[in-house]
């Protein structure tokens, strides 16, 4: 071999390995796959110039689809002067006249709720404010296990029975075209407040659901407890009342708004904000004696104590007994009675926090077991397993493992089950190629429900990963973490954390804004805490040195204990603002990070 040829070689040896160094060293540690998202760079020069903020934040603004002065101002500013006129729906006069004349004639009207959280808020607002009116008013929530979703049969004859003349659904009813029709044989008429889908349409004395076709209303993502404001707002408007006979409701219809993971933009950020305003400053009774149980004080209220106190409350009546307990929670007249029934509901719900923890500890110990022949999905079943906790079991399976998950148990003999989804596939869809194996499925992409004969059940497991097989790809399978863009840690400074702050509240359709960091060095020695959290610093250029927290990511530090040395980094993250006694300082926030 000439000398040439030798190193030649050698080169093509080196940087061979050189490349496969580099690629070892990356799938040491980042976990997601990383996604840039690239707004138009001239957008974003001219947004962040328009008003006044520095890139990386006219960037994530550019992502969410925010490019303009007016934009910008609706989305840092919600305002109830900026909400659309109820009257926008095109039945909304309909109903309104209508309302006001079984309110005049004394008609007795019956509010048909879902035994959600947006059910049963919807329900209590409309209760309470005919109920404010004189009107005579009973309404009617379905039993979870025995009737399911929509209208039921026994609501109808619960109707009947009471002499109702007039039905007000709330968050149900556009898909009842057949109990529609009965109402109206026995000489009930209905006016439908709903948000979801339809293709036929039931014949209802009104419709109001801003996403069926030709509604009018021209913000799709309302909630149905706040399609059943709009209701309210409209009726209070035609008497002449001000703003505030219906802005007081929007305390159950922020909690309904957050809970319902309905897209946290537009006309929705200025119900939350102001619903949260309102419970800070006058609670009603209800909330008050809740907020004690969750150990908030009311004037300290935020966004979360709705997802991870009132919401799961609420929801545990449905699951544990009946929802009924938590309209009457919200329906109570003083704080005696609001205390009595919030501790129901706050029993309710440790009872089902136990149910949920035990069903999920052995459906993790079971998990190993169902892999070891299926590679694409988990399937579950246990005919002990309490129906009303499946959907969070579920979530939480999902959570942990990243597949298509299906939680199962037994009612009258049939499998009843849960559906939770990865981002990227539609599980209405696989369900749809496995339908010959179930009795009934329904539900959207996310989340499904099912009913199938235990004879069904191993055919079903077997076709349900061989769908999820073939429709997941390799990225799918992967966890993505959407980037707004690249940040220096230079530029976190007071005022761009001051307006980083104000992108809050978070939820669907508003994700936290996420950064990635031009690399950094790390500073000191990294920590584990709780054996599960690494912590550390890092600093950049002129940078002052900044704390870093990973929740759940000892990976990283013993990634980090491979190395000599302090290595370069690079992290994605959220610059969130700590405080820690008295003294005010900035976090990171981590979610990822890989060595450069
Ligand atoms: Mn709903």
């Amino acid at each position: 071999m000439c000398r040439n040829q030798f190193f030649v070689q050698k080169r093509e040896i080196i940087c061979t390995f050189i490349d496969l160094y580099s690629r070892l060293k990356d799938s040491f540690m980042k976990r997601y796959r990383w996604t840039r998202l690239e707004p138009d760079p001239s957008l974003v020069q001219t947004l962040s110039e328009a008003i006044n903020v520095s890139n990386p934040i006219a960037a994530s603004l550019c992502n969410r689809g925010i490019s303009s002065f007016e934009e910008a101002r609706l989305f840092f500013r919600p305002s109830l002067d900026d909400v659309p006129s109820p009257f926008l729906f095109l039945h909304m006069e309909r109903a309104v006249e209508r309302i006001l004349r079984a309110v005049a004639d004394g008609e007795r009207i019956m509010i048909y709720g879902d035994y959600d959280v947006d059910g049963t808020t919807g329900t209590a607002v409309l209760s309470l404010f005919l109920l404010e009116r004189g009107a005579d008013v009973c309404h009617y929530i379905n039993d979870r296990f025995t009737e399911g979703y929509g209208l039921s049969e026994a609501g109808i004859a619960f109707a009947v029975e009471r002499k109702v003349s007039l039905i007000v659904t709330v968050d149900c009813g556009v898909r009842a075209i057949e109990e529609v029709s009965q109402c109206k044989a026995k000489g009930i008429e209905v006016i439908v407040c709903d948000h979801h889908e339809a293709d036929g349409l039931p014949d209802a004395y009104a419709i109001l659901n801003p996403k069926v076709k030709g509604n009018g209303y021209p913000f799709r993502e309302l909630c149905g407890c706040g399609v059943a404001l709009k209701l309210i707002q409209a009726i209070v408007e035609t008497e002449g009342g001000d703003r505030e006979c219906w802005s007081r409701y929007l305390d159950f219809v922020a909690i309904a708004t957050a809970a319902d993971l309905v897209s946290l933009q537009q006309e929705n950020r200025a119900y939350l904000s102001e619903g949260i305003k309102l419970i800070r400053s006058s609670p009603r009774a209800s909330l008050s004696e809740m907020a004690s149980f969750i150990k908030v004080v009311p004037a300290d209220f935020v966004m979360m104590n709705i997802t991870f106190g009132i919401a799961p409350r609420i929801n545990a009546a449905g699951r544990m007994e009946s929802a009924h307990t938590a309209i009457k929670w919200m329906l109570s007249s003083g704080q005696e009675e609001a205390r009595r029934y919030a501790a129901e509901l706050e029993e309710m719900n440790t009872r089902r926090r136990e149910i949920d923890a035990g069903i999920t500890a052995k459906a993790e110990s079971m998990v190993a077991g169902h892999c070891a022949s299926f590679c694409s999905s988990i399937v579950l079943y246990d005919e002990e397993w309490h129906l009303g906790v499946l959907g969070i079991v579920a979530s939480k399976i999902l959570d942990k493992y990243g597949l298509p998950t299906v939680i199962m148990g037994r009612m009258n003999g049939l499998i009843k089950g849960s559906v939770r989804s990865v981002e990227n596939l539609n599980i209405y869809d696989v369900l749809q190629e496995c339908s010959e194996h179930l009795d009934q499925f329904g539900g959207h992409h996310q989340a499904a429900g099912l009913t199938l004969r235990p004879e069904q059940l191993s055919a079903f497991r077997k076709r349900f990963d061989e769908v999820c097989s073939e429709q997941l790809s390799v990225e799918a399978r992967q966890k993505e973490l959407l980037i707004d863009a690249e940040l220096a840690l230079e530029d976190i400074t007071p005022k761009f954390m001051k307006v980083l702050e104000q992108f809050s509240p978070f939820g669907f359709g508003n994700r936290e804004p996420l950064f990635v960091t031009t690399p950094c060095r790390l500073v000191g020695k990294p920590k584990l805490l709780k054996e599960r959290h690494v912590k550390f610093m890092v600093q950049s250029g002129r940078s002052p040195s900044f704390e870093v927290i990973g929740f759940d990511r000892p990976d990283i530090f013993a990634d980090f204990d491979r190395y000599e040395g302090s290595p370069r980094v690079l992290l994605v993250c959220i610059p969130e603002k700590k405080n820690w006694n008295g003294r005010e300082y900035v976090q990171l926030r981590l979610k990822d990070m890989s060595i450069v």
